[in-house]
C-alpha cells in the first residue's frame, strides 16, 4: 500500500484505492510474490514499476497516440476496425455495460495485435492476422513505435506472470509455455477520452463497468484520474474507488480466466472509467490465450489444470453425468472412471472443501468468457 498519489489533482470526495506496488527490478522475489498475492486476493489490481520500459519511450507512445486521435475523423475512418479487430474504433462504438449505459462508451480506440502476415497459415485463426496502420506519410514512425511498445509490454507481462505463477505455488515458468504467453493473444488498445463528463445516474460513462476476460491486463495511463474499481460487485450499493495514476507505472489487473484458474481465489475485479471533463489517454494490453476455452481438455497438459481446475473438470463431469443419466439411463457407467481420475488429481485439501459457490462462479465465468470471445471472433 504504497505510492501516495499527488494531492493537487485528486478527485474531490471520492475514495482512492491504494494499490500494492510490485517493483520488477527488486532482487527480493519473495517480497514481490507476497505483495502480488495480497493484491490478487484483495482486489486483483496492482502497480508494476521498474519494468524496463523507459519513461521517455512511454511518453513517445502517448505522444504518437495523441497524434493519431487528433487526425480528422475522415482520416481515422480510413483505418476503421476490420473483421480481425484491428484498427480504429469510434466514440460510442463499444458498450461494455448494457444494463447501466444508455449508449456506448465515450471513448475512441485503436486496436493493434500480434502481426501475422496474411499468407501465414496462422492468420486464419481468430485474433491472429495483419494489423492495419495509418499511412506512413501521415504519421511517420507511428507503426514502429507501437510495434516496439507491444513487444516490450509482452516482456513485462511475462515477468508479471512469473510472479503470479509463484504466488499460485506453480513453477515460475508455468505461463511461459508456447500455448500460453509463449504465443499469447495480446491485442493492445490505444484509448482516448475526449473530455466528456460521465454521470452514472444518467448512464453516461467513459467506459462502462466490466471485468476483463483474459489472464492479465497491463494499463498505462496519463496523469488524469478516471479509472475506478469496485472490489465487491455484489455489494448494494456498489462502492467505487479511484485508481490513482502513477507516473511510469503499469496498472495491472487480473482477468476472468485467471480468476477461474485460481479457483476464484484471485480476483478479476469490476472496473470502469468516469470522464471528469479533462481529456484522457490510456493504453491497455490484455493478455489471454485460448487454452482453457477452445482446446479440448484432453489436449491440455494435465498439470496445467492444477488441482483447482481438476476440481472444476470434476464438477463439469459431474454435471454431464447428471444430465446424461437424466436423459438416457446407462451411459453414466462410462463416466465413473473418468470422474475418479479427475477427482484424484485434486489435492486432498481441496477435495475437502468444495463450496457450491466455487462451481457456480466457475460455470458463470466460463459461460461469460465463451460468450464474449465468440462475439469477438
Ligand atoms: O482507460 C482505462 O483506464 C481503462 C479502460 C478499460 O478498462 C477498458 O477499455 O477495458
Amino acid at each position: 500500500m504504497e505510492n501516495m498519489p499527488k494531492q493537487d489533482d485528486t478527485p474531490a470526495s471520492t475514495t482512492i484505492s491504494f494499490l500494492n506496488c510490485i517493483d520488477l527490478s527488486t532482487p527480493d522475489v519473495q517480497q514481490s510474490v507476497s505483495l502480488l498475492k495480497q493484491a490478487c486476493l484483495d482486489c486483483g489490481f496492482f502497480y508494476v514499476t521498474n519494468h524496463g520500459i523507459s519513461q521517455e519511450f512511454m511518453e513517445e507512445v502517448f505522444s504518437q497516440s495523441k497524434k493519431f486521435f487528433e487526425l480528422p475523423l475522415s482520416e481515422k475512418m480510413k483505418v476503421l476496425r476490420n473483421e480481425k479487430h484491428r484498427g480504429y474504433t469510434p466514440v460510442l462504438d463499444e458498450l461494455l455495460d448494457p444494463d447501466n449505459q444508455i449508449h456506448g462508451d465515450y471513448k475512441e480506440g485503436y486496436y493493434i495485435g500480434v502481426e501475422v502476415p496474411e499468407d501465414d497459415p496462422e492468420a486464419d485463426k481468430p485474433f491472429y492476422g495483419p494489423n492495419v496502420w495509418p499511412a506512413d506519410g501521415i504519421l511517420p514512425g507511428w507503426r514502429q513505435t507501437m510495434e516496439k511498445f507491444h513487444q516490450q509490454a509482452l516482456g513485462v507481462a511475462r515477468a508479471v506472470a512469473r510472479i503470479i505463477a509463484l504466488a499460485l505455488d506453480l513453477e515460475a515458468d508455468f505461463f511461459d509455455k508456447p500455448e500460453m504467453l509463449g504465443h499469447p493473444i495480446a491485442v493492445m488498445r490505444l484509448l482516448h477520452y475526449a473530455g466528456q463528463i460521465s454521470d452514472p445516474s444518467k448512464g453516461l460513462y467513459g467506459a462502462g463497468a466490466h471485468s476483463d476476460y483474459g489472464l492479465i491486463t497491463l494499463l498505462a495511463t496519463d496523469d488524469v484520474y478516471g479509472l475506478q474499481i469496485c472490489k465487491d460487485k455484489d455489494a448494494q450499493p456498489q462502492v467505487w474507488e479511484f485508481v490513482a495514476p502513477l507516473k511510469g507505472a503499469f496498472v495491472v489487473n487480473l482477468g476472468d480466466m485467471l480468476e477461474r484458474w485460481s479457483n476464484c481465489i484471485f480476483k478479476s475485479t469490476l472496473h470502469r472509467v468516469l470522464g471528469n471533463g479533462q481529456e484522457r489517454y490510456s493504453v491497455r494490453i490484455p493478455f489471454f490465450f485460448f487454452l482453457n476455452l477452445l482446446l479440448p481438455f484432453s489436449r491440455v497438459p494435465f498439470k496445467c489444470l492444477s488441482s483447482h481446475n481438476a476440481k472444476f473438470l470434476f464438477c463439469l463431469l459431474a454435471i454431464s453425468k447428471f444430465l446424461i443419466s437424466f436423459s438416457c439411463g446407462r451411459l453414466p457407467i462410462l463416466w465413473n472412471p473418468v470422474m475418479n481420475v479427475s477427482w484424484n488429481a485434486c489435492q486432498p485439501a481441496i477435495q475437502k472443501k468444495t463450496p457450491p459457490s466455487f462451481l457456480l462462479s466457475n460455470v458463470r465465468l466460463t459461460l461469460a468468457n465463451a460468450t464474449r470471445i465468440l462475439m469477438l471472433i
